[in-house]
């Protein structure tokens, strides 16, 4: 069993509804146990900064999935709420990022662990500092030893 964080961002549609539905959908998962949740917070578009201010929200979950299969629900579920791929950083019906998988580190085409940029995101730290503090630290901590 695994513990890992999910982050949840949506600035198209219905975005409270979105998160909503993709949360219930996650703790639904025969292989996910829903551990704690955070409150949605609406934040600025960061990256590409002219859209929609985001809703924000993150989940920490055990879970028997491996990284890669957690990644395809992720996908999978984003797919179901309605998702469609446009540009990168761009205006998204729901994202579902894997932010940590216990503390592996993993550099695949397809998935990083622990996520790239989340340690410089607020949106994503400040709903991981609500649910898991020791993640957030991690996240931070880590980033700071790899650049110095
Ligand atoms: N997601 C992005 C790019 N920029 N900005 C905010 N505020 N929230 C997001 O979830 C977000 C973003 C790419 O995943
Ligand atoms: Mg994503
Ligand atoms: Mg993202």
């Amino acid at each position: 069993m695994a513990r890992a964080v999910l982050a949840l961002g949506a600035n198209m549609g219905d975005p409270a509804r979105q998160l909503d539905l993709a949360i219930a959908k996650i703790a639904a998962h025969p292989q996910i146990s829903l551990l704690k949740q955070s409150a949605v917070i609406v934040t600025p578009p960061w990256g590409k900064t002219d859209q929609a201010e985001f809703h924000n929200a993150a989940v920490l979950i055990d879970t028997s999935l491996e990284p890669l299969e957690l990644l395809d629900f992720c996908l999978a579920t984003e797919a179901e709420i309605g998702r469609v791929r446009l540009e990168r950083w761009g205006p998204r019906v729901i994202d579902i990022d894997v932010i940590t998988y216990d503390e592996m580190a993993l550099e695949t085409e397809r998935l990083t662990l622990p996520h790239p940029y989340a340690h410089e995101r607020e949106f994503v730290l400040t709903p991981v500092q609500e649910i898991a503090p020791d993640v957030a630290d991690w996240l931070v901590n880590r980033a700071a030893r790899k650049s110095s």
